[in-house]
């Protein structure tokens, strides 16, 4: 007898002998992959063989899908989402796609009963870390809610060989090593050469006429790059859509370097095809100065302009004329890395399809809408003109058009205002001159967003004010949302078991139906149950932490949790000066009574950013000290995990107490973290900052641990001309100069100065300023904590009312508000339907 590996009521397939959902065919299967694709048999096997055939067992449980949702979108010629992003940080597939096919729980009991650990096997996954942060993030958990939305849609991305890098701990120290992610092959991708584009590159350009007399130009490159799409199956949860991730490798073309073979260069010819396939190497890592970097320009470049071209072919397949190219695409700018694409679009139109000028603005303009993700300053993406001119010839003459025509349009609104002409410019002409990437993505697009209420706010006050003035209408905001697949049901099956037996499963796709947990915060054995479970995922991570850092720590201690790129503006340091003040008040009077608290870190810091990478050495300094002191007894602990990714994110996430989400108000756009905590019943210490806000007035303020200036308190200190050292004194001074004095340097007192000093005498970020709302907040949480049954009813609030943070509350107003792009529901084809 077969025994079914889901239940009925999901098997919507009909069923093939191949990818038969029984158990016996899934073990069948596994061992089939072993012996037929990895060439193995159990004795040679590594954990990774296993893990491989297994990933195998589960991709082709997912071609019916894939293939099902091709065809119909195809067929029926869908308005297609695509989704324009440097950067996709997906982390592990299998465990993700084995929850949204439902087949879970099942999967792991059959893995089990062959004698093999499930999750040993997950973790032999080597996530795709092709991405930074939040903006990376943001991107995989808005793919993965499309496809749960049944909207058409692609993502647009690089195949990365090397993702972000790996983060060792040595002596203290960030190390980094490369991400070597596709070693052992990527079983969740499928490379399509057969479309395969050219990506032209430097080069000049010349006017010519063409056949029929009319005024063309030609772009004669200098270097030709193949892009190789390589396509990877987003699942919905429970649906049959599974939309697609195209990622473009860089090669060779097959024909270019002919001419240096036929002069025997042979060398060369290959010298040429490794400097063609550098440009997808890899992942350079944020808050790193880019702007003279002209290798990151190419990979915006290449990415762009090969999924532009992979549109129109797709435009010509289903008979769709170039004219309504924006009928059938709505593309959105992930900040604007992607930005070049309002230039490449328009030069595709007119130079490569004949298209007239106006008609081509109209048609770029209503296919593309931006989002930014920063307010900082510093990352506002500007490309030095020779740079740009050298590489993009051709897109430099259609920006200086584009410029040219919508200056007309503010001189017309704005008659006179020279100075607000020059600020609008895409050309920045106050010194060396610019292209200014945002100004090009706001120009270039009918819609304009941030990422939280307050940040869009900030920009239309103050970023992109001027824009803001020239066109109200296009600006809006959408919140952030993570997707609860990943960040609850995935990666906290404990919760969402004990959530489904009392509410059902259906807030795993709609989310605002967890509110029914509010009446349970009063039922004692809801809550009991509520601070087991949490009380279980720290102790899964505790061994965790053991098996990383050597460190033992004690479950029934306040996990005080902050994981996130480490940025001054995101304050880790506020964070590390509160932990040496709990410890120096621990040391002068060892008998006071505190709340036992495990600090718990996880971050990168970019290779460059010396004063980050200081950070973590203060953080690990500090826990050196700390974890030996036998004055502590234990009752502080300084843990910092090291290379914090989205694997490690779901083990951290479920075993939070406290969240920390301390930046500067003004300055954290929105954050997803934050969200993430919450569902997963963590309460938060933050500032009024990005979705802070927010959060904050869905789980209500009594449930929210507040400190700190808000923003135009902020703006009022700095203009007031800020001193940090007026805030020197009290706890804060014994702190600054403990550390000073070298008590976590082992005497040497030069290591942390340039981190000292700098907040002594600059401090951008407020930390003093903040410091003392913060210690008391911090009060109030080691408080809170002693009354553990308030404790919980609080915990289990925040995780109640967190349903608007779902990303496919996101999605959905994308959708309403911008793409304007219906659910498309998927009938599963048979193989026999798909026979030619
Ligand atoms: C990040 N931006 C912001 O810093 C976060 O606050 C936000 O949650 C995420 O974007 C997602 O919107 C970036 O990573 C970047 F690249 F823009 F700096």
């Amino acid at each position: 007898m077969a025994t079914p590996l889901v239940a009925v009521e999901h098997r919507t397939e009909p069923q093939d002998e191949r990818t038969a959902l029984t158990k016996e065919a899934f073990q069948r299967d596994f061992f089939n992959n072993l012996f037929y694709i990895l060439g193995k048999f159990p004795t040679l096997a590594t954990k990774n063989d296993y893990y491989q055939a297994l990933a195998f067992v589960v991709r082709d449980r997912m071609l019916q899908r894939w293939i099902s949702t091709a065809a119909a979108y195809t067929k029926q010629g869908s308005r297609t989402v695509a989704y324009f992003s440097a950067e996709f940080l997906m982390g592990p597939h299998l465990g993700n796609n084995l929850v949204n096919l439902g087949i879970h729980d099942e999967v792991r009991k059959a893995v089990t009963e062959l004698g093999l650990d499930f999750n040993e096997l997950l973790l032999e996954e080597d996530e795709p870390g092709l991405g930074n942060g939040g903006l990376g993030r943001l991107a995989a958990c808005f793919i993965e809610s499309l496809a749960t939305l049944q909207i058409p849609s692609l993502g647009y991305g690089i195949r990365y060989e090397f993702g972000i890098f790996h983060q060792e701990i040595v002596d203290g120290w960030q190390t980094e090593r490369t991400d070597k992610w596709l070693r052992f092959g990527n079983p969740w991708e499928i490379p399509r050469p057969e479309w395969a584009v050219h990506v032209k590159l430097g080069g000049y350009t010349e006017p010519y006429r063409d056949e029929f007399y009319r005024h063309r130009v030609r772009w004669v490159p200098d270097r030709l790059v193949a892009a190789v799409p390589y396509d990877t199956p987003i699942l919905g949860y429970h649906t049959n859509t599974a939309n697609t991730l195209r990622l473009w490798k860089a090669e060779a073309p097959e024909s270019f370097d002919f001419a240096v073979f036929n002069r025997g260069d042979y060398y060369g010819a290959v010298m040429q095809k490794v400097s063609s396939e550098n440009l997808s190497k890899v992942l350079y890592p944020n808050d790193e100065q880019l702007q003279g970097k002209e290798l990151r320009l190419s990979q915006q470049y290449f990415f762009v302009s090969a999924s532009l071209q992979d549109m129109f072919r797709i435009l010509k397949i289903q008979k769709i004329p170039v004219e309504r190219f924006h009928e059938k695409f709505a593309a959105q700018l992930n900040d604007t890395h992607p930005a070049i694409a309002v230039a490449e679009l328009m030069r595709l139109l007119i130079d490569e399809n004949v298209v007239p000028w106006e008609q081509a603005w109209d048609i770029t303009r209503r296919t593309f809408a931006y989002t930014n993700h920063t307010l900082l300053p510093e990352a506002l993406e500007c490309w030095p003109l020779p740079l740009f001119a050298k590489l993009l010839p051709r897109h430099l003459e259609i920006i200086f058009e584009i410029n040219a025509r919508f200056l007309d349009e503010v001189r017309i609104r704005f008659y006179g205002d020279e100075e607000r002409i020059a600020r609008m410019s895409l050309i920045d002409e106050r010194g060396e001159r610019y292209v200014r990437m945002a100004h090009l993505a706001c120009v270039g697009s009918h819609a304009i967003n941030g990422v939280a209420e307050l940040h869009s706010e900030l920009l239309k006050q103050d970023v992109l004010r001027d824009f803001y003035e020239l066109w109200p209408t296009r600006f809006g905001n959408k919140t952030n949302g993570v997707t609860p697949r990943r960040w609850m049901a995935l990666s906290n099956p404990r919760l969402t078991k004990l959530v489904s037996s009392h509410i059902g499963d259906e807030w795993i796709t709609d989310l605002s139906q967890l509110r029914r947990l509010e009446p349970l915060a009063e039922d004692a054995g809801f809550r009991q149950q509520w601070l087991d479970v949490k009380r279980a995922c720290k102790c899964d991570f505790a061994a965790v932490a053991l098996k990383k850092t050597g460190i033992t720590i004690d479950p029934d201690s306040l996990f005080d949790v902050q994981v996130k790129r480490i940025h001054e503006y995101k304050r880790q340091h506020l964070n590390i000066l509160h932990v040496v003040a709990l410890y120096h008040r621990l040391r002068s009077n060892p008998n006071v009574d505190i709340t036992p608290r495990t600090f718990i870190f996880g971050g990168k810091a970019a290779p460059g950013y010396h004063i980050a990478k200081l950070i973590i050495k203060l953080i690990t300094s500090v826990g050196d000290v700390v974890n030996r002191d036998p004055a502590v007894r234990d009752r502080l602990k300084v843990v910092f995990l090291p290379n914090f990714n989205v694997k490690n994110g779901q083990r951290i996430y479920p075993a939070a107490d406290l969240s920390e989400q301390v930046s500067t108000a003004g300055k954290e756009a929105s954050g997803t973290g934050n969200m993430k905590f919450s569902m997963n019943g963590a309460l938060t210490i933050g500032t009024m900052d990005g979705a802070n806000i927010e959060i904050r007035e869905e789980v209500g303020a009594e449930n929210f641990f507040l400190f700190g200036l808000t923003t135009p308190e902020v703006g009022a200190l700095k203009a007031s001309g800020y001193n940090p050292a007026n805030y020197l004194d009290g706890e804060l001074k014994e702190v600054v100069e403990l550390i000073r004095s070298g008590f976590f340097s082992r005497g040497d007192a030069e290591l942390f100065r340039p981190l000292i000093d700098g907040l002594v005498h600059h401090d951008p970020y407020l930390v003093f300023a903040d410091f003392d709302s913060y210690s008391k907040a911090q009060q109030q949480v080691s408080a809170a904590y002693q009354d553990r049954d308030h404790w919980a009813r609080m915990s289990i609030l925040n995780s109640a009312r967190s349903g608007k943070f779902s990303s496919d509350r996101t999605i959905r107003e994308y959708c309403d508000d911008i793409w304007k792009a219906p659910a498309v529901p998927i009938r599963l084809l048979t193989q026999e339907d798909v026979k030619v």
